[in-house]
């Protein structure tokens, strides 16, 4: 919860939360004091009582950055600091990130808006923040080394620019980036247009978050910063399925999502039950005559989608990351396929030695969900998350859009599961089933073989797994 004695807005509450050996020359008259987050929920949209107005963002399992108004200038704190953010009830993770949360506060200004940021270092290392997509002096785009002389532990630096062109934006370390990044520290930055702008709709809901990732084995809470590729959790705003909340709006609004990309790896996210369009990127908003419609739009590394739709569907629609290895959270995977294969004779002979011993893919992977085996503290199932109608199986990039036509505007709260129309719902068949009709023909080629194999083999081969992680 945000405190209500930090929410700083206008005059007043300038206690510096630093120690003044921690604050640079700059800073030190008058430091505004950093507003902390301590938990993990969807907090209420930040409607602006200061400076020009617009609609203001909700950041998926995240909050909005107050500022303080300075003679014209928007002041922001950041504080780069250890947080421990629960990824999911039941598993909370040793992270790095800004004002008690990974990712940190979503900073929310209007289009030609002068921004102040100090930023304090409360890291064991030296940090920087670069201001991704952002039009601004070259001595403020935060490349420590570069740009500027990195921040130490215990200092505080200013960054001051013109918010000079509306859009979707982020910031993160330019410090030790790999560490840093992998240790969850980022955050979401929105520009509000100054006047209407032809190219950026108004929008009913505004929803953002940004995808990260981590690898921490199960039982552990540190993220393991060398890893390449093979992540295990795979995030929206530092939280995994079933930890994500729902996006819920009222039916027939406008809804726009922004969503960054800062992990390893492309996502392809995928929404269910609409089409929507790519109208802007990091880059700004995109051309009329560039957009066409989409169920699903690829976000490569380091890229930022703000996607817009009509949400005129009643419904409780799935959204979520299209690879399917994102939808499910850590596991090792050194697990060969084994559908289709009876080794009931082999777990027999097992059970003897190990009476615990236990099948696992014999029928697919759906068991996994409701399986009863104790995990390990501090982890989360691989899949799971209970619907309506029984177990929906996923994990990582998962999350629900609940369309209702009697959701209040401005409401965001979770209306509950949705009550399908009679007859609405797939069922099942309990009548007479007819013969399946099969094909006799096994299947064409381009080209008959100029040799006919001598009999035809069943393919036996098994790939090597040398995929520990994900
Ligand atoms: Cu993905």
């Amino acid at each position: 919860m945000i405190s209500r004695r930090s929410f700083f807005q206008g005059a007043g509450a300038l206690t510096a939360a630093v120690s003044a050996a921690a604050v640079s020359r700059v800073a030190m008259a008058a430091l505004p004091e950093p507003v902390m987050q301590s938990k993990p929920d969807t907090m209420p949209p930040l409607v602006p009582n200061s400076g020009r107005p617009y609609n203001p963002v909700v950041t998926l399992n995240g909050w909005t950055l107050p500022w303080r108004m300075n003679q014209g200038v928007k002041e922001f704190h950041l504080v780069a600091e250890p947080v421990v953010r629960e990824l999911a009830p039941g598993m909370n993770a040793h992270l790095w990130g800004y004002n008690g949360q990974s990712p940190g506060p979503t900073i929310e200004v209007v289009e030609g808006d002068r921004v102040r940021i100090f930023v304090t270092n409360k890291l064991p290392e030296h940090t920087s923040i670069h201001w991704h997509g952002q039009r601004l002096p070259n001595g403020m785009d935060g490349v420590a080394g570069l740009n500027q002389p990195s921040i130490k532990p215990g200092k505080t630096f200013v960054y001051e620019f013109v918010a000079r062109r509306p859009g979707t934006f982020m910031y993160h370390p330019h410090a030790d980036e790999m560490t840093q990044m992998a240790m969850g520290m980022m955050g979401f930055w929105v520009t509000h247009p100054k006047v209407k702008h032809p190219l950026i709709d108004e929008v009913d809901r505004d929803f953002c978050f940004l995808l990260n990732a981590f690898d921490i084995d199960p039982g552990a809470a540190t993220p393991k910063i060398m890893t390449m590729l093979d992540f295990n959790l795979w995030c929206w705003n530092s939280r995994i399925f079933p930890g994500i909340d729902s996006l819920n709006v009222r039916k027939n609004d406008k809804v726009r999502l922004r969503i960054g990309n800062l992990t390893m790896t492309n996502h392809p996210i995928h929404l269910h039950g609409h089409e929507f369009m790519v109208t802007g990127t990091d880059g700004g908003p995109t051309s009329k005559t560039s957009r066409w419609p989409e169920v699903t739009t690829d976000i490569a590394v380091g890229q930022m989608r703000q996607v817009d739709f009509l949400a005129d569907e009643e419904g409780d629609w799935a959204f979520h990351c299209h690879k399917s290895h994102h939808t499910m959270n850590a596991m090792g995977h050194d697990v060969p396929t084994m559908i289709g294969v009876d080794h009931r004779q082999v777990a027999k002979q097992i059970t003897k030695l190990v009476p615990d011993y236990m099948v696992m893919g014999e029928r697919g992977m759906a068991d996994m969900g409701e399986m009863e085996m104790p995990l390990p503290d501090n982890t989360v199932p691989m899949m799971t998350g209970k619907g309506p109608f029984g177990g929906v199986e996923m994990g990582g990039m998962f999350s629900i859009l609940k369309v209702r036509k009697d959701q209040k505007p401005g409401d965001y709260s979770d209306p509950g599961w949705y009550k399908h129309p009679r007859g609405e719902v797939a069922f099942e068949w309990t009548g007479a089933l007819p013969e399946p009709a099969r094909f006799a023909s096994e299947g064409g080629q381009s080209m008959p073989r100029q040799q006919a194999p001598r009999k035809t083999t069943e393919v036996t081969v098994r790939k090597p797994t040398g995929h520990s992680g994900h």
